[in-house]
C-alpha cells in the first residue's frame, strides 16, 4: 500500500496576525493547528495518498477542520464527539517569536480511543504515522497511539514517529518513559536533537546530532532523522549517515515547520525515493512551511517545492 495513515487532535488556530499584546492586534483569523493534519496536508500535496483520523466537535471549527481536510484530498474521518474542537491561540508580543496558548483540556480531540481505528485501515496502510502529542492528551488517546502502532507492526506496516514533545502538555519526567517507548516500538523516527536526549534520559548530553541519531538507532528504529530547525537535519538509515545542510530562509513563522518536513520525508518513501532524496524534500518543505504564515494552509506543491529548490541553488 501507498497510503499514509496518520490520526491525532487538530484543531483550530486563532492567530494573531500582528505584533504586539492581543488586546491590539488585528486581524484575528482562524486556521488550522494539529501536527498530524499538518503532516497530512504537507504529504498531500506533494502527492501522497492520505487518510486522517481525529475526532472533532459539534461546532464550526470541527466543521472547519472537516472540510479543510477533504479540500485537501485527505481522506478525512472526522469522528463526531460531544466535546469542543480544542483551540490554540498564536501570537506574537515582538518580532522576536511566535507564542502559542491552547485551549484543550477535555476537547473532543483528546477523547480519540482504540476502537476509533479500525484494525483493517491501520493494516491497509504503507505506513502509519503517530506523534508523541497524542499520548500526551488522555489515557484513552494514549491507548488509541500505542494499540495503533502495535496492530501496525503486527501487519508489517512502517511505523513512523515524531517525537513531538508538547512541555505545556506534560513534563520532561512524565512524557519520557512514554515517547521511549513510542520511539522504540517504530522503524522510522524524527526528533529534535532535545527531544532525542529526552527519550535516550541523557538531559546533559552535549552529543552531536549523528551520535544522538545513533543512539536513538540503538533504542530500535532502522531510520532516525534528528531534525535541528535552521541548523539542517542528519539521517541514520539502515546504518547509513545522511546529512541535510540548513535551507537558507527568511523566517515568517515556525509553526508547523517541523511537520511540514515530515510530510515532505514520508512523501517521498511512499513514492519509492531513496533516503537522501527523502531527507533532501524533507528539509526543503520544512524551509518552505517557515517562510509562510499558519501551520499548513501555505505548504508547498509538488511545482513550488522544485521552483523553491531551484532558487536555493541559484543562492548557492
Ligand atoms: O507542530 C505544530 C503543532 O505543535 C501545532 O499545530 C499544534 O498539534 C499541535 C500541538 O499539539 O502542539
Amino acid at each position: 500500500s501507498r497510503t499514509l495513515l496518520t490520526f491525532g487532535e487538530t484543531m483550530g488556530r486563532l492567530d494573531a496576525e500582528g505584533i504586539g499584546l492581543l488586546d491590539g492586534v488585528r486581524p484575528l483569523s482562524l486556521k488550522l493547528a494539529g501536527a498530524e493534519s499538518n503532516v497530512a496536508i504537507a504529504a498531500a500535496r506533494l502527492g501522497a495518498d492520505v487518510t486522517w483520523v481525529g475526532r472533532v466537535g459539534p461546532d464550526g471549527v470541527g466543521d472547519l477542520i472537516e472540510r479543510r481536510l477533504r479540500a485537501e484530498g485527505v481522506a478525512t474521518r472526522a469522528l463526531r464527539d460531544a466535546a469542543f474542537t480544542g483551540l490554540m491561540i498564536s501570537s506574537r508580543r515582538t518580532s522576536a517569536g511566535v507564542r502559542v496558548d491552547y485551549h484543550r483540556a477535555g476537547s473532543a480531540g483528546s477523547r480519540l480511543r482504540p476502537s476509533d481505528l479500525p484494525q483493517d485501515l491501520i493494516a491497509g496502510a504503507g505506513v502509519l504515522h503517530v506523534t508523541g502529542i497524542t499520548p500526551a492528551l488522555s489515557a484513552g488517546a494514549r491507548e488509541a497511539t500505542f494499540y495503533a502502532v502495535d496492530v501496525a507492526r503486527a501487519a508489517g506496516v512502517l511505523v513512523s514517529v515524531d517525537v513531538n514533545h508538547r512541555a505545556k502538555l506534560w513534563s520532561a519526567q512524565e512524557a519520557a518513559p512514554v515517547l521511549r517507548d513510542l520511539v522504540a516500538r517504530a522503524d522510522l523516527v524524527f526528533a529534535g536533537p532535545e527531544e532525542a536526549r529526552l527519550v535516550l534520559d541523557a538531559p546533559n548530553d552535549d552529543a552531536d546530532p549523528l551520535t544522538l541519531a545513533r543512539a536513538v538507532v540503538a533504542l530500535g528504529p532502522t531510520a532516525v532523522i534528528i531534525k535541528d530547525g535552521p541548523r539542517g537535519a542528519v539521517a541514520m538509515v539502515d546504518g547509513v549517515e545522511h546529512v541535510a545542510p540548513p535551507v537558507p530562509v527568511h523566517a515568517v513563522d515556525p509553526v508547523g515547520a517541523g511537520d511540514a518536513f515530515v510530510g515532505g520525508y514520508l512523501a517521498d518513501l511512499l513514492a519509492g525515493a531513496d533516503p537522501a532524496q527523502c531527507l533532501t524534500t524533507a528539509a526543503r518543505t520544512g524551509a518552505y512551511a517557515v517562510t509562510v504564515p499558519g501551520d499548513c494552509e501555505h505548504l508547498p506543491y509538488r511545482h513550488e517545492l522544485a521552483a523553491f529548490a531551484a532558487a536555493e541553488d541559484v543562492a548557492r
